[in-house]
């Protein structure tokens, strides 16, 4: 085959294969599938194999990678990188305007804006199209040279290529290297996963990863590079306007994000408002726009001020970190018991709101942080995210400065906090007795698999909190007393008022199962708490049961053992339970475990039953102690299979698993004495 057809074709693919990397590790969107990917791979590799002469420099095969550094070299920047000089608001943009316009009098203005990138600046350099080095910014006379690192981004070009432009001599062009949005979630999920730190932002994530002395490690990162200007062209690209050369520069495949050019500078200050309102919706992380005067020769004639040019500007968006301290640290009780520390802190602007709550999420978090009263904090908060403790500063710290710990009582009812090895959340004991936890613990309570109170949960729990009619579960059952307090609830009429009471004395009677349900103990759903009511028999043997005789219970794991021994041992729940029991509930005895032929087996129910629904099969099995599952495994006991059974007949055939048809079923279930009326 002809050589320029090989590289044709070698490039073709290079930069096929570029594109959905970019998607893929960047955007975190896919556009093609794996095997497509490998595909294009192999054709490049095959096509390097059969012509190793003409393998591109930039080829994504190559992972041989260079070596780790025992350090970065320091580079002087030819071309100083400079810094911009800043307004936060209308008047300083418009100043700036004036400013301009009195060196350049009677002259048409025009600008161009940029998105203010929250990354790092680069600066990378091309010789004959081919990238030789990639800069960090430094101090803007000198940098590091982290050129292994820069060849590791994805969408960055690593070799110029273009049909319809000459590629210069030297091009040397700068921008921004950044983790977008998704890009960053993504890494932090990963890092989370396997035990590692996260990154605070997205900006902390690139400059962690570009800094990396071993470019493998960078490789991993989803960095991507935007550029916004060239500082040498070699020869001159010739272009009058900087909007022009960006434009330019996108044609040997350099992403530049949107860039506008504006007339006056209140078009200007309309960019920002309409920036402001979509920076969250970005895919990136911006802290503001960038300012600039679009004619390169009113540019030269504007010239510099300390070291900062006049002709541009960063127009940023109001602080999204501050700092700030601790006054305290309060702890906040979750409707599902949850112990939540929040700092509160000395009030402070960050990102256009005041900050004076943050969450510190849990008691390892204020580990990891180091927090303690009195510290100086950085306060975070980027787009419409949550305000975060981002750094403690411990070198500001006060020498009356005070530790934190996690609460050994619940600040809202006293109870216990109990924190379970290997648990990260510190709940409060106080379960049906604690106020912070008494609205979820009511709705769990009356739902129709517990006490089955209808109406209660959804149409009144809230007003009945609120008129101090229900400091817990057991008041639920002296309602009646209190007619005409229920009366002024708004839509509650006497025929509502008859039906709440007759329904609450309905549920006196009930399961001991649909009981131990209704009590809301952590870790323990519908399934356990039939094993529990078959296990123990009566809720006093329940109660005093001990901690290995609750694990030997079906369904019931180490941790939920504990849970439950936790719940009994509160003092204010077992007054609960006595008032609940004093007030008439009851139920029949359980069927004994020694009459439970199925106890403890694992049952699937599938398909159309003729006689009956999957739910009154399901109570059939259950009664006799078998556990009904919804999908079929090797420890499955049986599969009953109806009409139109489907893929989990298949799965119990091709494992093995025994089957009943709907005849024999029930069969089984006459000989264990389970009809459909019983
Ligand atoms: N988008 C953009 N960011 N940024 C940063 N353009 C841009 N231009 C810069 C800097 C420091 O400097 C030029 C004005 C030289």
């Amino acid at each position: 085959m002809d050589q320029t057809i090989v590289v044709a074709q070698m490039r073709q693919l290079i930069q096929v294969l570029a594109q959905h990397n970019h998607a893929y590790y960047v955007m975190d969107q896919p556009t093609i599938e794996d095997s497509e990917y490998d595909q294009l791979f192999h054709q490049l590799k095959a096509l390097e194999q059969q012509h190793p002469e003409l393998t591109q420099p930039d080829t994504p095969t190559n992972t041989v990678g260079a070596k780790a550094l025992s350090k970065f070299e320091t580079i002087t920047h030819v071309v100083p990188m400079l810094s911009l000089g800043n307004v936060f608001d209308q008047q300083e943009l418009n100043d700036f305007a004036r400013r301009i316009e009195e060196r350049l009098p009677n002259q048409k203005i025009q600008y161009d804006v940029e998105l203010k990138f929250d990354g790092l600046a680069i600066s990378l350099w091309y010789e004959h199209g081919v990238l030789v080095r990639g800069v960090t910014r430094g101090d803007g006379e000198t940098g590091e040279d982290i050129t292994e690192n820069v060849k590791t981004i994805r969408n960055l070009p690593k070799m110029l290529c273009s049909d319809n432009v000459p590629i210069p001599e030297l091009l040397e062009v700068r921008g921004e290297v950044l983790i977008p949005k998704a890009g960053f979630n993504k890494l932090n999920r990963h890092l989370k996963k396997k035990g590692e730190k996260e990154f605070a932002n997205p900006r902390n994530a690139a400059a962690g990863s570009l800094r990396q002395l071993d470019s493998q490690i960078t490789k991993t990162r989803p960095l991507a590079f935007y550029a916004y200007g060239i500082a040498q062209c070699k020869p001159s690209h010739g272009f009058k306007t900087i909007a022009e050369s960006l434009d330019w520069l996108k044609e040997f495949g350099f992403e530049n994000y949107d860039h506008w050019v504006f007339d006056s500078i209140e078009d200007v200050q309309k960019k920002y408002d309409e920036l402001t309102n979509q920076r969250s919706d970005l895919s990136v992380e911006i802290d503001g726009m960038v300012v600039k005067v679009n004619n390169i020769d009113q540019q030269l004639k504007l010239g510099f001020v300390s070291r900062a040019p006049r002709w541009a500007v960063a127009y940023k968006f109001p602080a999204v970190a501050a700092l700030t301290t601790v006054e305290n640290i309060d702890w906040q009780v979750g409707r599902t018991g949850t112990l939540t520390p929040v700092a509160r802190l000395n009030p402070v602007a960050v990102g256009g709101v005041t900050v004076s709550n943050v969450t510190l999420h849990n008691i390892g978090e204020i580990h990891r942080l180091d927090v303690r009263l009195g510290d100086t904090v950085s306060v975070y908060r980027s787009g419409d995210v949550i305000p975060k403790v981002e750094k403690v500063w411990p070198e500001f710290r006060p020498v009356d400065s005070v530790e934190v710990h996690l609460p050994e009582q619940c600040p809202v009812c006293d109870s216990p906090v109990v924190m379970p090895e290997g648990e990260a959340l510190a709940r409060c004991s106080g379960g049906l007795y604690c106020a912070a936890q008494r609205i979820e613990a009511i709705r769990h309570f009356v739902s129709r698999k517990a006490m089955d109170i209808e109406g209660l949960g959804d149409r009144w729990a809230e007003s009945l909190l609120h008129l101090d009619l229900l400091k817990d579960v057991a008041d639920i059952y002296h309602l009646h007393a209190h007619r005409e307090k229920l009366l002024t609830i708004e839509k509650m009429g006497e025929k509502s008022v008859q039906n709440l009471i007759d329904s609450i004395e309905k549920s006196k009677k009930t399961s001991f199962a649909s009981f131990i349900f209704a009590l809301g103990i952590r870790g323990v759903g519908e399934t356990t708490a039939r094993m529990l009511a078959n296990t123990f028999q009566t809720l006093d043997a329940l109660r005093n049961a001990d901690l290995d005789a609750l694990k030997k219970t079906p369904d019931v794991g180490d941790i939920t053992a504990e849970w439950i021994i936790d719940f009994f041992q509160a003092p204010h729940n077992l007054e609960v339970v006595d008032r609940l029991i004093a007030a008439g509930i009851h139920w029949d005895a359980p069927i004994a475990p020694t009459r439970q032929p199925l106890n403890g087996e694992s049952w699937v129910v599938t398909g159309t039953l003729s006689s009956m629904g999957r739910d009154e099969a399901t109570q059939m099995l259950q009664a006799l102690g078998a556990r009904v599952s919804g999908s079929v495994s090797a420890k499955t006991k049986c599969l009953v299979a109806g009409e139109k059974a489907g893929s989990k007949l298949d799965k119990a055939e091709k494992l093995g698993v025994p089957v009943l048809d709907e005849q024999a079923f029930l069969a089984l279930m006459a000989e264990y004495g389970q009809s459909l009326d019983t």
